[in-house]
């Protein structure tokens, strides 16, 4: 049995040579990325059992994602290549205002993941399904399927939700469906930021008010930090670590994994929030979506955590 499956759709990431504007650029660097694949290579970095889930195209780019992500240490073998769909691409332009996306995604192979051709066996071969609210974003056979995926049903996995609002990919659609799909989850990730953009729920208390449901909902903060709030409890909070930002893009994603890490060996709330903040704290000072691993003594640490506990 795995520990975390996380499905969703994966792209390969250019970003220009020198910092510039894209109509400048002529060399990139390649790289790759992903919400949810992120979360995976991350969980696997910290010596966790993790599968990703998705569609990719039959070219070159899905021969390069699912390579790099099996690399990484995740299992892949629930991955398939759709020879008549290409794998999505997107491109990163540096700006002085922070980094613009430029997605090439519409019709992509993962766009076209519905309840018919993903496993739902794989689905179920974790302890924690990890989904985000991109997936909802996609195409209207994602939306399908991510309504069945976040369906409370007996016997079912705990569903991990983070809420990853996209404005590029919503024009026009109703973000309501991201708080519905969240209201069926057990842990939920929103930004206080996202909540506000997506809902226009304002602090995190009201983002509180707003999703009643999750058992754990966590909202993250920004640079102060995130709080976790429970049932019929008080808020915890824990303020994030002061890091010099080279790329906010993947700190979210390291923000998860950190926290579903510590999540699964047990630990308390507190902690939880740390080790969200020491994984994303690795992913903001790199370019990459994906942050070197967190140093020696935290990833120990991380590793040595008690995986068969859950709390
Ligand atoms: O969280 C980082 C992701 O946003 C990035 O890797 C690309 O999955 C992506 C998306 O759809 O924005």
């Amino acid at each position: 049995r795995f520990d975390v499956v996380c499905l969703g759709e994966s792209m390969v990431t250019f970003v220009p040579g020198r910092p510039g504007r894209l109509s400048e650029a002529s060399v990139f660097h390649r790289g790759i990325g992903g919400a949810e694949s992120n979360v995976a290579c991350y969980l696997a970095r910290t010596g966790h059992r993790v599968r990703w889930i998705s569609r990719v195209g039959a070219d070159g780019f899905g021969d390069h994602l699912v390579a790099e992500i099996a690399a990484a240490g995740v299992d892949v073998g629930a991955v398939r290549q759709d020879p008549a769909r290409p794998t999505g691409v997107y491109f990163k332009e540096p700006r002085p205002e922070g980094t613009a996306v430029l997605y090439y995604r519409a019709g992509s192979a993962a766009a076209a993941m519905s309840r018919e051709n993903v496993d739902e066996a794989a689905v179920g071969s974790g302890r924690l399904l990890h989904l985000s609210g991109i997936t909802a974003a996609l195409s209207a056979s994602c939306r399908e399927l991510m309504t069945a995926l976040t369906r409370r049903s007996p016997g079912r996995p705990a569903v991990s939700f983070d809420v990853n609002f996209r404005p590029a990919l919503w024009r026009s659609r109703d973000t309501g469906l991201l708080a519905e799909l969240a209201r069926g989850c057990d842990i939920v990730f929103v930004g206080e930021d996202e909540a506000a953009a997506a809902w226009g729920v304002r602090g995190a208390d009201a983002v509180r008010a707003a999703l009643p449901e999750p058992a754990v909902l966590v909202v993250k903060q920004g640079d102060r930090g995130a709080t976790v709030y429970r049932a019929g409890q008080e808020g915890v909070f824990a303020p994030a670590l002061a890091v010099d930002v080279v790329e906010p893009i993947g700190a979210g994603d390291a923000f998860a994994a950190g926290f579903l890490a510590a999540t699964l060996a047990g630990r308390p709330d507190a902690e939880r929030l740390r080790y969200g903040h020491v994984m994303a704290a690795a992913a903001l000072t790199v370019a990459g979506d994906l942050g070197p691993p967190p140093p020696g003594p935290v990833a120990d640490a991380l590793v040595a955590l008690d995986a068969r506990a859950w709390g």
